[in-house]
């Protein structure tokens, strides 16, 4: 693991960690059912998060949310809950609903936006939202705000004009921005050697910004980067890149099939590594909680989720009429 700069890890709170766990399942519960409901056909599309649950959350919880500005992406299940979407906000918009909060149905579902949550809309092009933090982070560093701006994105997004355009406008302003990137090995069906010579870490150098590797399965390794790169970004020490090395265990999206491009070995090997039983065993061995209290976070996080689908069912379709208000041209 990483350490700080008096050479100790960064790490959560008792409280914070019992959070963590907490909102890890919530998004496992939640990523699953809507898998299952994709499966169904009743909802359209999702990228699911499985396996990048703890790089998600750790890293918002290391940040402030309310006060920071977030730029997540589409894959941002754990991260859109940690920031405070609710499960219901995020179903209203897999079922597409009227009373979606993002885009009452208007954009595809998972572009979380909210004026209240500091989460700015974005955009479906990939890595689009990186130029867009840099110029957030510039503004409140105009306006002198303690704020930071937070992007995420995948490691095919540092393929990208917008990447680059970023990574070097922030490095030369010395804007208080995190870069983080969810390297879970593939775009699509692409792998990451076809994206990247070297590491997508050691890119920042180019920029003349800090650039980080971290296990992304363990949620600790990725707090305590991020509160590092944060406790840098707030003392005017400028941008960093930190590139979380994750896994989605399951396809791109439930148009892809992945048997197609990767081995049921590999996935079973990343699996093996998965971030939830391996933090829940932790904070067991050390008596932050017993196991009886993980099964009811468990069991909680899925009753939560089954009674925010139940009320997102019950919610009215958009009006078939309404269809090209805000369409420009
Ligand atoms: C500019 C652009 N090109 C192509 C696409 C289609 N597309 C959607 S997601 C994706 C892969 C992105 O991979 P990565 O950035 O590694 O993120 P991941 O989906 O693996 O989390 C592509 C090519 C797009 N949305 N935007």
């Amino acid at each position: 693991m990483s350490t700080s700069v008096l050479g100790q890890p960064l790490t959560p709170s008792v409280e914070q960690q019992r959070a963590l766990l907490r909102l890890m399942l919530l998004a496992r519960a939640l990523d699953e059912r809507i898998w299952m409901l994709a499966q169904q056909g009743r909802v359209a599309i999702t990228g699911p998060c499985q396996g990048q649950e703890a790089a998600q959350v750790a890293s918002v919880l290391a940040l402030r949310p309310g006060l920071d500005l977030f730029f997540p992406y589409y894959r941002d299940v754990g991260m859109a809950l940690a920031i405070g979407f609710t499960p219901l906000d995020i179903l209203l918009g897999a079922l597409e609903k009227a009373s979606d909060p993002c885009s009452g149905a208007r954009q595809m579902p998972y572009h979380y936006t909210s004026a209240l949550l500091r989460v700015p809309t974005p955009s479906t092009s990939v890595a689009t939202q990186i130029p867009h933090a840099v110029g957030a982070a510039l503004a409140a560093k105009m306006r002198g705000e303690p704020a930071l701006a937070f992007v995420s994105f995948g490691d095919g997004a540092t393929s990208k004009a917008d990447f680059h355009e970023g990574l070097n406008f922030a490095g030369i302003h010395r804007l208080p921005v995190i870069f983080f990137c969810e390297n879970n090995g593939y775009a699509i069906s692409v792998p990451a050697r076809l994206q990247v010579a070297g590491g997508i870490a050691e890119r920042a150098a180019g920029y003349g910004l800090p650039g980080e590797r971290v296990d992304g399965m363990d949620p600790l390794a990725v707090y305590d980067a991020v509160a590092r790169a944060a406790a840098r970004a707030r003392q005017g020490e400028g941008p960093t890149l930190i590139e979380a090395r994750v896994y989605r265990f399951l396809p791109h999206t439930n148009a892809d099939d992945d048997r197609r491009y990767r081995t049921a070995e590999e996935v079973a090997h990343w699996r093996s590594r998965d971030p939830i039983p391996r933090f829940a065993a932790r904070l067991v061995e050390q008596g932050v909680l017993d196991a009886a209290a993980v099964e009811v976070l468990a069991r909680e996080a899925r009753q939560a989720v089954e009674a925010a689908l139940r009320q997102a069912e019950a919610a009215p379709d958009p009006n078939p009429a309404t269809a090209r208000r805000h369409v420009y041209g």
